[in-house]
């Protein structure tokens, strides 16, 4: 909560072109908040750069971002839209965490064992220290809900010890958060090996469905997705990969598992994928459209980065100057 209102608050990193997995387990949930809650949705660059970014590819990406938000139906009148790197408050904050933040914690963490594992000529301490920021760009804004994916949960948890271990010592310091994980589509996994998580970052561009892709490029990956033995479109544990089709299929169409079931009853996985393929480019055509418009105006998207930025700055400033105080850092007047 600030003051009265309601916070949502949640974040993506430009450090790859957005995946379908991005869009259904995070930014299209991001809208349903802006009715009741003040929104925040920032594009978290300082965290892409734990893994090493080619600083042009990051720029562009950051100009991309900010115009998928808009794409996806975050009208930046009603949503604070904004740019990590341009609010130093996260920064200091994250700073201010990281001493009340145990190592012990951040070895736990799966993302970091992941990217480390990944990046073994890179393991450097901002990769380690990640939930820390994360959890500064949560508590500067004293947040209610977080929405992302199933994969941020863990980082989501430990904001929330630390702000608890934090309000143990000031009560009532920071809003504790919760995570709000959506039912459908909070792990949509990878088209080649649907055991792993679709990740923007894999290698394999056939595994990851961006929402930029073309009508033809969309419809040929979902073809070529790995499914199971058998050829019955079930929904089930042994089916890994029917079953994420099935989801995907589920959230671009609103329809249940038992609908599908019964609307592929004796067809083929070929004429199944198709229509996946198809669900999925008919409902991403508009974000596509409205996101190349945007991207023709680059002045436009700067200045409702310098509003956005201006507006975040307002809140941030404003919790990082109660928590100065009471770390006992000198107050000038
Ligand atoms: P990277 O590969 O660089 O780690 P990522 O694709 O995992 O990136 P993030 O920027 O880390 O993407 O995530 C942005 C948001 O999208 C988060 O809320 C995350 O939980 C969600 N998300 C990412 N991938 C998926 C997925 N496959 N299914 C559902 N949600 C996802
Ligand atoms: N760490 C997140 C992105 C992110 C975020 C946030 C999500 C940065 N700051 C604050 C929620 C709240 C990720 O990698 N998906």
């Amino acid at each position: 909560m600030f003051g009265e209102q309601k916070v949502s608050y949640s974040g993506v990193q430009p450090s790859g072109n957005l995946t379908i997995g991005n869009y259904l387990g995070a930014i299209r949930n991001f809208a349903e908040y802006s009715a009741q809650y003040k929104t925040f949705y920032c594009v978290a660059d300082e965290h892409a750069i734990t893994v090493r970014q080619v600083p042009a590819e990051l720029r562009r990406r950051t100009y991309e971002t900010v115009a998928l938000y808009m794409a996806c139906g975050l009208d930046p009148a009603q949503n604070t839209l904004y740019v990590q790197s341009m609010v130093h408050e996260h920064a200091e904050l994250a700073w201010i965490l990281n001493c009340f933040t145990m190592f012990g914690e951040l070895s736990r963490m799966t993302q970091f064992k992941d990217k480390s594992a990944r990046h073994t000529d890179n393991i450097n301490a901002g990769l380690f220290t990640y939930p820390a920021l994360m959890a500064a760009d949560i508590l500067l804004y004293q947040t209610d809900v977080v929405p992302v994916g199933i994969d941020q949960k863990q980082h989501v948890e430990l904001c929330r010890d630390i702000a608890e271990r934090i309000n143990q010592i000031w009560p009532g310091l920071f809003t504790v958060p919760e995570p709000m994980i959506p039912q459908n589509g909070m792990k949509i996994m990878s088209l080649a090996d649907p055991t792993r998580k679709m990740s923007k970052s894999d290698e394999n561009p056939n595994a990851v469905v961006y929402i930029l892709d073309d009508r033809d490029t969309m419809i040929r990956k979902f073809r070529r997705a790995v499914t199971d033995s058998g050829s019955e479109v079930r929904y089930a544990a042994d089916k890994p990969g029917v079953a994420n089709l099935m989801t995907i299929y589920s959230c671009f169409t609103g329809k249940s598992m038992e609908e599908i079931e019964r609307e592929f009853a004796g067809v083929g996985y070929g004429e199944f994928k198709l229509a996946v393929g198809e669900a999925a480019a008919d409902a991403l055509a508009p974000v596509q459209r409205r996101y190349t418009e945007l991207m023709a105006d680059k002045a436009g998207l700067e200045a409702q980065m310098k509003k956005g930025a201006e507006e975040a700055s307002w809140y941030a400033r404003r919790t990082l100057a109660k928590v100065k105080k009471k770390m006992g850092f000198v107050q000038l007047s």
